[in-house]
């Protein structure tokens, strides 16, 4: 585990018990309860390539364009991006990202994506000591259906109090709108509650809502800035028993 910020460090004990203590679990979904950014990234290319637009995001690529959340807004950064600027109307953005949804929910269905180690049993531990879990992510909510469906549970909607979409805001990450939405939906203060997260934009999002945040590291963010963070581990299964 590495404690992130000296004036924040949490010994692991002293963690768990923060994680057991929280009344409200939040969690992120991409990145945080799978590590689907590879899946989204073949969905987009697919959708390029159906639509006949010769873009091809690869990894380093991909890396840098999400700093921008949310799909379409990635896909409008890069057309500003090209030399000439590539300006795609609202009604194109649209028509694309539908695609690109079409296609991740065909990857997702192929099973490949797992929920991360520790996962299961933080929700499973969680529901045993009666706190309430809610999710707070910035793709759009099918995809989350679609990935937890199959990962999590066929019921998986009834393990949460509150699951708060990027369609649900009007301002994604690093915005706090998801996780303000979130709180206002179950009724408790920030204080009560307490955020899983795997990105920068994550972690600016939760506490500017005033909300703590523990950061799970995934393929793409390793190297943010996570000094506000309670604690920084590389997986959940650092955090789970006794
Ligand atoms: C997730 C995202 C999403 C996905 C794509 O961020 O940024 O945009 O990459 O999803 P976070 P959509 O984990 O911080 O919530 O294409 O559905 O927008
Ligand atoms: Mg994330």
């Amino acid at each position: 585990m590495n404690i992130a910020a000296p004036s924040a460090a949490l010994r692991p004990c002293s963690l768990k018990e923060r994680i057991a203590r929280a009344r409200v679990l939040i969690f992120d979904v991409d990145g945080t309860l799978a590590e689907t950014e590879g899946i989204h990234r073949r969905a987009f290319n697919a959708a390029f390539l159906e639509a006949g637009i010769d873009w091809y995001w690869d990894r380093r690529t991909y890396k840098k364009l999400l700093r921008t959340t949310g799909g379409k807004e990635r896909i409008r950064a890069f057309g500003r991006m090209q030399s000439p600027p590539r300006a795609l109307c609202d009604l194109r953005l649209a028509e694309l990202h539908q695609l690109k949804t079409r296609h991740y929910r065909r990857l997702i269905g192929q099973h490949t994506c797992r929920l991360r180690p520790g996962v299961e049993t933080m929700i499973r531990d969680a529901r045993a000591r009666n706190q309430m879990l809610a999710i707070a992510t910035t793709t759009t909510f099918s995809n989350v259906e679609d990935l937890l469906s199959i990962a999590l549970h066929r019921h998986w909607r009834n393990l949460f109090a509150a699951v708060v979409a990027g369609d649900d805001v009007a301002r994604k990450k690093p915005a706090p709108d998801a996780y303000l939405e979130v709180l206002a939906r179950l009724d408790r203060p920030a204080s009560e509650c307490l955020a899983i997260e795997d990105s920068g934009n994550g972690l600016k999002a939760a506490t500017s809502a005033g909300i703590p945040v523990l950061i799970s590291r995934s393929e793409y963010f390793r190297d943010d800035d996570f000094s506000s963070a309670l604690a920084v581990v590389d997986e959940l299964t650092e955090l789970i028993g006794p």
